[in-house]
């Protein structure tokens, strides 16, 4: 398998592409790493320093200054980077990454994270041999502002490479060490595919049915949802077996009820993005158990009731 190597005294240069609530968070936790040099791509066309504002769990305030990197300087700047991590939605990887790739160097290593999956596999094809890794974060994070982020919920980071990947570059030691040091409750797992179908059947559950229903997390805890979640999960397990990724049901319904414990006050993504007329992710969530589906040829009527229901919601925003 091959390793990326990077120079050992240099900063490690990583740029971040999607500012949201997660981007800026992991931005303010590699900043309180000395080893990183780190900035974010813009779409304006010049390049300008930004001040950010980050609320820390324990409500302390830290400002910080930010390079956002323009369209001018993208040719110069990109083909520097080590890494760059990609924190768009799942529907906007494929195409904010196209434009992108061609000017990374071909040692550049590629690191996505969002919720939900199936954007890897779009982006497989298109990296020359690149190194790609994936991971999803069960941080909570709020942003208050454009440039200002609070910190809302302590999760897991998980991160890793697959056996799907191996044939491409693997990630770097010291990026590897640099972002289980930086990003707290985070690990490295030499093969990630497991724990994303494990988030995914978190937010296979809760996303679509709190947006439904209009509710916090908390409220999915009571009886008449049981068997929803029991069939939506159930279903992503029998399409996961097909995959060749075994999940226990019973183990999955326990991680899906103490998230819906632990967060019970949150609003979740998916009733955020309803709430203020946003796509969703429901096509990377639910809608990814559809794709893999179809591929074995299953049937898989609750999730693709959840997924009509929330495409019904979509089309009537104004
Ligand atoms: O990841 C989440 C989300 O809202 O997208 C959960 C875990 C459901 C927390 O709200």
């Amino acid at each position: 398998m091959p390793t990326q190597s990077i120079k050992k005294s240099a900063l490690i240069k990583i740029c971040i592409l999607g500012a949201g609530a997660i981007g800026q968070l992991i931005y303010h936790q590699l900043a309180e790493q000395s080893q990183s040099q780190l900035s974010f791509i813009s779409r304006d066309a010049f390049s300008s320093v930004q001040s950010l504002h980050f609320t820390t769990l324990d409500e302390q305030i830290i400002n910080r200054k930010a390079a956002l990197i323009g369209q001018a300087d993208y040719q110069t700047h990109l083909s520097q980077i080590d890494l760059l991590i990609v924190c768009v939605k799942a529907y906007q990887v494929s195409d904010a990454l196209k434009p992108i790739l061609p000017l990374l160097s071909t040692s550049t290593h590629i690191l996505l994270l969002h919720n939900g999956m199936g954007p890897h596999l779009e982006v497989i094809s298109l990296l020359k041999g690149r190194g790609l890794s994936l991971g999803t974060t069960s941080q909570g994070a709020l942003k208050l502002d454009k440039w200002q982020v609070k910190q809302t919920g302590s999760g897991l980071t998980q991160l890793g490479s697959s056996q799907v990947l191996t044939q491409l570059p693997q990630l770097p030691v010291p990026l590897k060490q640099l972002l289980l040091t930086a990003i707290p409750h985070s690990n490295w797992y030499s093969e990630i595919l497991p724990l994303l179908w494990q988030k995914l059947a978190v937010n296979l559950a809760i996303n679509p049915l709190t947006a439904i229903f209009n509710c916090p997390n908390g409220e999915l805890a009571a009886d008449k949802y049981n068997q929803v979640i029991a069939d939506a999960v159930s279903e992503l397990v029998g399409v996961a077996k097909h995959d060749g990724i075994e999940l226990d049901l019973d183990v999955l319904l326990q991680r899906v009820y103490q998230v819906i414990e632990l967060t019970a006050n949150n609003f979740s993504s998916m009733h955020q993005d309803v709430q203020h007329q946003r796509k969703t992710e429901i096509d990377a969530i639910n809608g990814f158990v559809l794709q893999r589906a179809a591929v074995h040829q299953l049937k898989v009527p609750v999730n693709q009731s959840l997924l009509q229901q929330i495409k019904q919601i979509e089309a009537k925003y104004e």
